[in-house]
């Protein structure tokens, strides 16, 4: 029963958001991904989609124009489910068939995917809409919304947010206010509410503790945070750099920039000592940084994030007396050291899991508190309703230090975007956690060492001839790929390599590390060369 979608006018609709001939795109590792001049019917469709995956699901369903960390030329559109997730692999697969079917056959692939979702064409249906601050982004916006209301849906459309935020907004929605207020304002005040409670009882509480230095990678970040700001003047003083009035959006800033070229970013001005981060293009990353007194640079990516955080709660567990069962989700990417520091100090269980926060999200449910960090900083922690609940109900029954620690733990649920990984979210958790621990940005990087590593790019005609296993760890094709990365390893200590293409840029990865930088740079050069040769390279033969 079609009768609530009038198909004619979808498909008359549909012809003014028309596909480029030719052009077929993948849901990836976040959603659509390319040159945003490719991506208008994309948009308009995605439209459709979240309206029939509102209908399905009977709850408002959010869509996230964005690239994140790609280029300013790009963009690209993922949709949010309704507990601020992302969308389910199923929903991938529609996603995709409705991305590149052909203009004569819109109408019938959305007709297919009502039937084999069993989606209630008389539901209502409600989507929200958010964007960052790409050039492109406000009109591929307007072509999502024109499929929302050429198929029957409302919406309504947030402008200007960061993704985590839409990824709250949604969650919010559909828990009628429980998370949250769903307004940027309520985001404001839930976190700031947590930070300053969390923070009273602070140790460190002199200027120095209290600046941070932000680089807003020319995005979005910049204006929420400024918008922000106020709400938390008395816990913490942050200086904004990058905020988008000259620069170009990620061009050499931001936490892409930073985490794979292991430099700080341009724009922004580092005294020794000082703790500086990076947000990316979304601000759903964050790394932290310094240099030093003898002007060496240090990086403290995602794995030394889930560190610092994994040991802070373990601590408050202890002090309360509470088993709860805690897991950390990492990908390949992790530094060496960091799984071993996690494993063997810190006894705490590590998993792997394919890059991509949708897969550590979706592992991390599974304890009741599940802590997930890429090392590029993508992550959050997600508490289980079990877990909640004792812990409130332990901040009402416990008295004296064990009723401050529950209450600690209490705050912290609430600093803690769990609908998806957010940097202002995270960036609060961080500088809550140093202070109240009265740590320094070196005593926090000091708790290990990283293995040397490298991450390059290399270009080949058709990065799908590339597929993985074991979490993305080894290559099953092309043939003799493996086998040449397994040699190539073995010429190096402490070493290891992996190669993967990207969900979200045309490229494939090459990860490396080793015992010093100089083999863990000559290590990822050659597996490059390797990729090159076996994968299809095109252009120029990776240089060292
Ligand atoms: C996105 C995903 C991340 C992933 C990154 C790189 O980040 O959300 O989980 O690590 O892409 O993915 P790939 O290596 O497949 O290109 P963002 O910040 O761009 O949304």
């Amino acid at each position: 029963n079609f009768v609530d979608m009038d198909l004619d006018a979808v498909t008359k609709h549909s012809a003014l958001h028309a596909k480029p001939s030719g052009l077929i795109l993948q849901y990836g590792t976040a959603g659509f991904r390319t040159k945003a001049e490719h991506l208008d019917h994309v948009m308009f469709r995605m439209g459709l989609l979240a309206v029939l995956r509102s209908k399905q699901t009977k709850s408002t369903i959010g869509v996230m124009v964005t690239a994140s960390h790609n280029p300013e030329e790009d963009n690209g559109v993922k949709l949010v489910d309704p507990l601020g997730e992302m969308l389910a692999p199923s929903w991938e697969e529609h996603a995709t068939c409705l991305a590149n079917a052909e203009e004569q056959d819109v109408q019938r692939v959305l007709l297919d995917i009502s039937e084999k979702a069993a989606v209630d064409l008389q539901q209502d249906a409600f989507v929200v809409i958010g964007r960052d601050t790409r050039p492109s982004s406000e009109k591929l916006s307007q072509s999502v919304i024109d499929g929302i209301t050429v198929s029957g849906g409302q919406f309504h459309d947030y402008g200007l947010l960061t993704t985590p935020q839409l990824h709250y907004m949604v969650y919010c929605r559909n828990t009628q206010g429980q998370y949250g207020k769903a307004t940027t304002e309520g985001y404001y005040q839930k976190l700031s509410k947590a930070f300053v409670e969390l923070t009273k009882q602070a140790f460190c509480s002199g200027d120095e503790c209290l600046l941070l230095k932000v680089d807003c990678a020319n995005g979005i970040g910049a204006l929420k945070l400024r918008e922000m700001k106020n709400y938390f003047s008395q816990g913490l003083s942050i200086q904004l750099f990058n905020v988008g009035t000259t620069g170009k959006l990620n061009h050499l800033c931001g936490a892409d920039f930073v985490k794979s070229h292991q430099k700080p970013p341009q724009g922004i001005e580092m005294k020794p000592n000082e703790r500086c981060c990076s947000f990316d293009g979304d601000a759903d990353r964050i790394i932290y940084y310094y240099y030093d007194a003898d002007g060496h640079f240090h990086l403290i990516d995602g794995d030394k994030i889930a560190t610092l955080i994994s040991s802070f709660l373990k601590e408050l567990l202890l002090e309360i007396g509470e088993s709860l069962n805690i897991g950390v989700v990492q990908t390949a990417y992790a530094n060496g050291s960091s799984t071993r520091y996690l494993e063997d100090v810190m006894k705490v269980p590590v998993y792997c899991t394919k890059t991509g926060v949708k897969h550590l999200h979706h592992k991390a449910q599974e304890f009741d508190i599940g802590i997930y960090f890429e090392a590029n900083g993508h992550g959050t922690v997600l508490f289980s309703k079990t877990a909640e609940m004792k812990i409130k109900q332990l901040a009402e029954e416990l008295e004296d230090k064990k009723r401050k620690a529950a209450k600690m733990l209490e705050n912290i649920i609430d600093l803690f975007n769990q609908a998806a990984g957010d940097a202002i979210s995270d960036m609060l958790v961080i500088e809550a956690i140093l202070a109240l621990k009265g740590l320094t940005i070196q005593q926090w990087d000091a708790l290990y060492t990283d293995l040397p590593n490298r991450q390059l790019k290399v270009k080949v005609a058709d990065r799908q001839v590339i597929s993985t296993t074991d979490a993305e760890r080894k290559a099953v094709t092309p043939p003799g790929l493996q086998e040449a990365i397994d040699d190539l390893v073995k010429k190096y200590k402490l070493s290891r390599a992996f190669v993967r293409p990207s969900g979200t840029e045309d490229i494939v990865r090459v990860y490396a590390e080793a015992d010093s930088q100089e083999s863990a740079d000559s290590l990822a050069h050659e597996v490059s060369l390797a990729v090159f040769q076996l994968a299809g390279g095109v252009g120029e033969s990776p240089q060292p």
